[in-house]
Parts: C-alpha cells; sequence; structure tokens
C-alpha cells in the first residue's frame, strides 16, 4: 500500500494545522531521528530519495516541547505566513521579501550582547539554537496595519539568554538591532527607514515568558522573509515591535528610539501594545482581518493576551503611552 505520510510532504505544501500537526506527530511516533534522515536510511512507508531527505533534515527543527502559552486558533496556512511578509529591507510591499530575501546569508552569523553587562559577548547561531530547549508557540500576531495571523514558532523564552547576558544593575531597557548589509538587503539603499531597523522593550517586558526568540515556524528553521536566523516575538504588541534577522542586543538605562519611531513620532510609540481602544491616525485598531477569513473580528485587549501583560501596565496611561 502506497500512503503519503505526512512528513514526505514538502513545508510548502501544508496549509492547515492538522496537517502540521498530524506530520509532527508521525516524526515523533516513528523515532526517526534526523541523523535517520539525513543518511537517507528509508524507514517502512518513508519514500525520501537522499537528496530530499537531505533537505528536509536541513531545515527541519526536530522535536519542539509543546506549551501551555500556545493558543487553540486555527493556523494561518504556511503560505500565507511565508509570502505576506513586512520586511522593509526587502522592500515596502507585502511580497517582495518572499521575492527577494534568497540574498540574505545566514551563516555564519552571531548576536552580540553589549551595553549595561557584566561583559560584552558575542554568540554564535549554533550556540543560540542550543541554548535552551525549543519550544513551539503558537501566538496570535497583530500588524498595525490591520491583518493577523496565528503561527506556529520554534524558539525560547528570550529570558533564557537574558539571564546568560548577566545585564548589571543599570540595565533598564533592551534594544534589538537588525543587521544592516546593503548588499544582501536591497531595501536598505533607499531611505524609506533609518537603517538599521532597531526596536526596544523594557526589561520586565523582555523577561515575560511569553516573549521569544524564535528560530523557526511550522516546525522549521525560519524562512529568510520571516526573520531569519533569529527574531523577536512578543505578541501583545503590534508586530513591528518584533525585530527580525538580530545583530545586536543593548542593554540600557534609557528606552531607545526605534526606526518607527524616528520615521514617525506621532504614529508609532515605545510601547506599542495591541489596543482596540486607540487608533493609530491612519488605521483604526478595533477590527481587524485575520488572513485567510473573510468577515473582520474584533481586535482584544493585548492581542488576547491581557490576562498575562496588563499588569506590565497598571498605572500607566494607555493613551498618551502608546
Ligand atoms: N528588520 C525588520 N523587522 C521587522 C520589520 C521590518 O521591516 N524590518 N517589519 C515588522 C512588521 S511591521 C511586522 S508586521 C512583522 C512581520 O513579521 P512576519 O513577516 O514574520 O509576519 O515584522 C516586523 N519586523
Ligand atoms: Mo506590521
Amino acid at each position: 500500500m502506497l500512503i503519503k505520510k505526512p512528513a514526505d510532504i514538502k513545508s510548502s505544501e501544508i496549509t492547515d494545522k492538522q496537517l502540521y500537526l498530524s506530520r509532527r506527530d508521525f516524526l515523533g511516533a516513528s523515532g526517526l531521528s534526523l541523523g535517520a534522515l539525513a543518511a537517507g536510511i528509508a524507514a517502512p512507508g518513508l519514500l525520501l530519495g537522499s537528496n530530499e531527505a537531505e533537505a528536509v533534515a536541513a531545515t527541519r527543527l526536530g522535536t519542539l516541547r509543546k506549551s501551555k502559552l500556545s493558543t487553540g486558533d486555527t493556523l494561518t496556512p504556511y503560505k500565507d505566513v511565508t509570502t505576506y511578509n513586512n520586511f522593509y529591507e526587502f522592500g515596502t510591499d507585502k511580497y517582495s521579501p518572499a521575492q527577494l530575501a534568497g540574498t540574505l546569508n545566514t551563516r555564519p552569523w552571531t548576536i552580540t550582547v553589549e551595553g549595561e553587562v557584566k561583559k560584552t559577548r558575542t554568540f554564535d547561531i549554533e550556540t543560540l539554537l542550543k541554548l535552551a530547549p525549543l519550544e513551539e508557540r503558537i501566538y496570535r500576531m497583530r500588524c498595525v496595519e490591520g491583518w493577523s495571523m496565528v503561527i506556529p514558532w520554534a524558539g525560547f523564552s528570550l529570558s533564557e539568554l537574558i539571564k546568560q547576558a548577566e545585564p548589571n544593575g543599570n540595565a533598564k531597557y533592551l534594544e534589538f538591532v537588525t543587521l544592516q548589509d546593503p548588499r544582501q538587503m536591497p531595501g536598505q539603499r533607499s531611505s524609506v527607514l533609518d537603517w538599521p531597523y532597531v526596536e526596544g522593550l523594557r526589561m520586565d517586558e523582555a523577561m515575560h515568558p511569553l516573549t521569544i526568540l524564535s528560530l523557526g515556524l511550522y516546525g522549521e528553521v525560519l524562512p529568510n522573509q520571516n526573520g531569519a536566523p533569529v527574531r523577536l516575538v512578543t505578541p501583545w504588541k503590534y508586530g513591528f515591535k518584533n525585530a527580525k534577522s538580530i545583530v545586536k542586543i543593548r542593554f540600557t538605562s534609557a528606552p531607545g528610539v526605534s526606526s518607527w519611531m524616528k520615521a514617525n513620532p506621532r504614529e508609532y510609540g515605545f510601547y506599542a501594545n495591541v489596543n482596540p481602544t486607540v487608533d493609530h491616525p491612519r488605521w483604526s485598531q478595533a477590527k481587524e482581518r485575520r488572513i485567510g477569513e473573510f468577515l473582520k473580528r474584533d481586535t482584544l485587549m493585548f492581542n488576547g493576551y491581557a490576562d498575562q501583560v496588563a499588569h506590565l501596565y497598571a498605572g500607566m496611561d494607555l493613551r498618551k503611552l502608546y
């Protein structure tokens, strides 16, 4: 009997949660190691040629721990997650990043941790991949432009890296800095933003269990257009907070000025918490279009994560500190 097992299906064909989950469970249950896949050792029913097997093994992340912090919302199809992107380093329209990000070279790659730390340190991407067990975090994501997605990220709590970075007593904020290299990132030849892309968080936001460094999605390493090889994910904030392709994390005593704040301080604030009651000057934030759905849905306070994060902002006027 020739049944196409979920593991044989290329990621590009994956369109929904069920398929993703069944493929993952199949890999888990079969006891197949990445090594076995890479060596092209065929298991019964696993009909991969060795080249194909190598390609799959090179992008797969292995077993991911499940997390109680994941949402049960239906996943946005892989195709939409990886072809409808904001990544201005590869153009300002949604479709260019998927077409142009092939020029980004993600190996070798390092993140330098500096500023208010005991000692400046550099982590290479191989070290980062092993810094903590990778978890699957299925998060609702909301762009300030009014669309949203549900993405199964793979990553670990940013707090794991912060612990290793040993910030000192002056460290109250963090800055995340994207790679700057116009040869690899053609969008940087234009001055739409003040490069490199910089975003920031307050220390308690950065330490919050929901905040992750993501190294993958849908069980595979991040596609370049989604911010390979490592990017920030803070699901209760607007998408622009989540700096992609990070090369530097700086600990500071005062909040930094992000690229978007520089570009337009009236439109973009430091906090950028999803808030349906405070509109962006150009876009209402009351409703959102979940990619793949027809009717708009109500946007939820803190993107639906109020129970977990509202306490971080107790006593703050969120109309002023948007
Ligand atoms: N370096 C960099 N990071 C970035 C951006 C960008 O233009 N450059 N766009 C942001 C915006 S506006 C959004 S909505 C998200 C989109 O992430 P995704 O394409 O993985 O869904 O990335 C954010 N991170
Ligand atoms: Mo966005």
